[in-house]
């Protein structure tokens, strides 16, 4: 697809999520605290990239992206509880996410917890809810399995545990990346799987993109790195590992700042290597890629 029409296109299903978020958080019938509290983390201005992901997967199979919305916002409400969770006092204890204060800085801590764990289940719920010709009880299986898997012990929640008990040690950079594979990467790698499953993929496919979402989802962790090194040197003049009130193993720290960008460059690369091997028009999910490449928030 061309460049220009790409990006409207790429407008067009933002709006559709966006719209998407809002409508199934506004139409549960909950206490209208809790609804308060979900929406918003949920419009707190993410970047959306796996919601981007489901979509451009199925744009590369040829499919509508647009019946993916409700898998796509499915996805963003796990990754959504996932930041809430993951700034409480019990964890990072953060006051401000994408400069907005937290939501326990908000509506409290219990509010908090409880806007996470409904976020949580009503992705499920909203899986559910796939019109049957978008996605018949076998994909829809697919989809509630492959979505617990990567949220879950074995995926995202057990590399946050593996991750706080990794705090204050010196790991190695097989450790760091198998920490990183499974907070991050993984929910990143079942966001490029469900579209490729929403659009009917086989197992070869499968095989070449979730190969395709390693690299991505290394590159965007290493990316994240070099963002916080050079975040932290503008506003306060740091160097990396000069931050002894943060002793947490980065890529900078393991491969110094000039090691983690040629880590980036070459995930990148080996992720761009796969794309070319799928024989898909795999120009939505290139564009993507550059994101995470060049991307400064
Ligand atoms: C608490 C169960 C539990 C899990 C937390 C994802 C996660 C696991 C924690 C987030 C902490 C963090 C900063 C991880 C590094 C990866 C990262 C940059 C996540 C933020 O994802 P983006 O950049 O967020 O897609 P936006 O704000 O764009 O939605």
């Amino acid at each position: 697809m061309e460049g220009g029409l790409l990006n409207e296109k790429i407008k067009e299903y933002k709006q559709l999520l966006e719209n998407t978020l809002r409508s199934s958080v506004q139409n549960l019938d909950a206490p209208s605290s809790l609804k308060e509290a979900m929406a918003y983390s949920l419009e707190a201005g993410g970047k959306r990239i796996r919601p981007m992901l489901v979509f451009a997967a199925m744009d590369a199979f040829g499919k509508n992206p647009a019946h993916g919305v409700t898998t796509a916002a499915a996805i963003e409400m796990v990754h959504t509880y996932s930041l809430i969770h993951d700034d409480l006092p019990s964890m990072d204890n953060d006051d401000l996410r994408r400069g907005k204060p937290t939501n326990h800085k908000v509506f409290g801590e219990a509010m908090a917890i409880l806007a996470g764990d409904a976020l949580l289940t009503h992705s499920f719920e909203l899986i559910g809810t796939i019109p049957d010709e978008h996605a018949g009880a076998d994909k829809k299986i697919k989809l509630v399995t492959g979505l617990a898997k990567a949220a879950g012990a074995s995926g995202m929640v057990g590399g946050q545990a593996a991750d706080m008990e990794g705090e204050d040690k010196e790991l190695t950079l097989a450790e760091l990346e198998s920490i990183h594979l499974n907070k991050t990467g993984r929910l990143l790698e079942f966001s490029v799987l469900a579209g490729s499953i929403l659009s009917g993929a086989d197992q070869e496919k499968l095989t070449i993109l979730s190969r395709f979402a390693y690299h991505l989802g290394l590159a965007f962790q290493i990316r994240d790195d070099i963002l916080d090194v050079e975040g932290d040197e503008l506003a306060l003049g740091k160097r990396v590992g000069s931050d002894t009130a943060n002793h947490k193993s980065t890529y900078p720290r393991l491969l110094t700042l000039e090691g983690a960008k040629q880590a980036l460059d070459h995930h990148i690369t080996m992720a761009r290597e796969q794309l070319g091997l799928t024989g898909l028009n795999t120009s939505f999910l290139l564009e993507i890629t550059e994101m995470v490449a060049t991307r400064n928030s």
